[in-house]
């Protein structure tokens, strides 16, 4: 028998949703940092074994419609809820658990739902004990699993578990396909993810970035994006003294990019001002956003 279907990945920022997702797909698909919300998009991945198929969602963290990027961000969260075979909710060991339970029982899901307890690697053996023990009284899931996303523990049963509660189905997708996201999507992330990491506070929420060119070219890929900001003086921080920051960017993505298509790349990148651009349908548009 052949089963398939679709799992998201539910759980608040931090939970380790993208650490997850990469763990289960030996991929890296889903940019991961310590920061919240740096997850804007709904990031598939598809695991493909003989007799099963499981096309995975990260889903963007829970989180207060504050500008319309936000709230299309909550639009994401909900259309993730109504489409799943599956739901895994996500917590980190740590978190306060009456905490996390009130907010999975808030989302009222109908789809199967397995509470995942993440991040195992961090608790004491008889505290994790107590702390499954009060997950599996909550009753709202099928199954509670304990699992290290991090240190890839727990994730065959977390696996049998998924597949036990997919219906039977032949596959949605040709067995060699890893994601439904483009290639310029993923060297966009990798260019994200730089930033995250090498910036403070604010900035990275305040940038997007879009790949302008996409060229295989005989022994390299050359590629151009541009690195958008809302105000001068945060291109000022990007371009850095004499233009270092940006330089560490581009080095640093692009031994990324590289591994990540196998190729020679040579990486151009820009720095734009738009206005407000998080609240602006056409720009949200056309960094994919929306
Ligand atoms: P997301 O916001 O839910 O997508 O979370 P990320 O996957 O970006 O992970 C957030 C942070 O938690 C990162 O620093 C991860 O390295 C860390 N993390 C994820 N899974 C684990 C785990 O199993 N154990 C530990 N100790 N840390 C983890
Ligand atoms: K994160
Ligand atoms: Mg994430």
């Amino acid at each position: 028998m052949h089963r398939a279907g679709f799992v998201n990945i539910f759980g608040k920022p931090n939970a380790g949703k993208s650490t997850l997702l990469n763990a289960l797909l030996g991929e890296k698909l889903a940019i991961v940092s310590p920061k919240v919300q740096t997850t804007r998009h709904r990031i598939t991945g598809i695991l493909t074994e003989k007799d099963y198929q499981i096309v995975f969602s990260d889903t963007p963290g829970i989180i207060d419609p504050k500008y319309k990027l936000h709230e299309k961000m909550m639009g994401a969260v909900r259309s993730a809820l109504e489409d799943a075979d599956v739901a895994l909710l996500l917590m980190d060991a740590r978190d306060n658990v009456e905490e996390c339970l009130e907010l999975f029982g808030s989302l009222k899901l109908k789809a199967t739902s397995l509470l995942v307890v993440n991040k195992m690697d961090t608790l004491e053996k008889a505290d994790l004990e107590k702390l499954l023990e009060r997950c599996r009284a909550w009753g709202k899931a099928s199954d509670v699993v304990a699992i290290s996303a991090l240190q890839k523990k727990g994730l065959n049963t977390l696996l049998e578990k998924i597949v036990s509660l997919l219906p039977e189905s032949e596959p949605f997708y040709p067995e060699d396909t890893l994601t439904d996201r483009s290639t310029r999507f993923f060297v966009a992330e990798i260019i994200r993810e730089k930033i995250f990491h090498l910036f403070e506070e604010e900035i990275p929420y305040h940038t997007a970035v879009v790949v302008t060119q996409f060229q295989e070219k005989h022994t390299l890929t050359k590629i151009s994006a541009d690195i958008v900001v809302t105000r001068e003086t945060q291109k000022g921080i990007i371009l850095g003294e004499k233009g270092k920051s940006i330089r560490e960017i581009g080095s640093r993505a692009r031994v990324d990019i590289e591994k990540f298509l196998d190729r020679k790349v040579f990486l151009e990148l820009h720095v734009k001002v738009r206005d407000k651009w998080r609240d602006n349908d056409l720009y949200l548009k056309e960094y994919g956003l929306i």
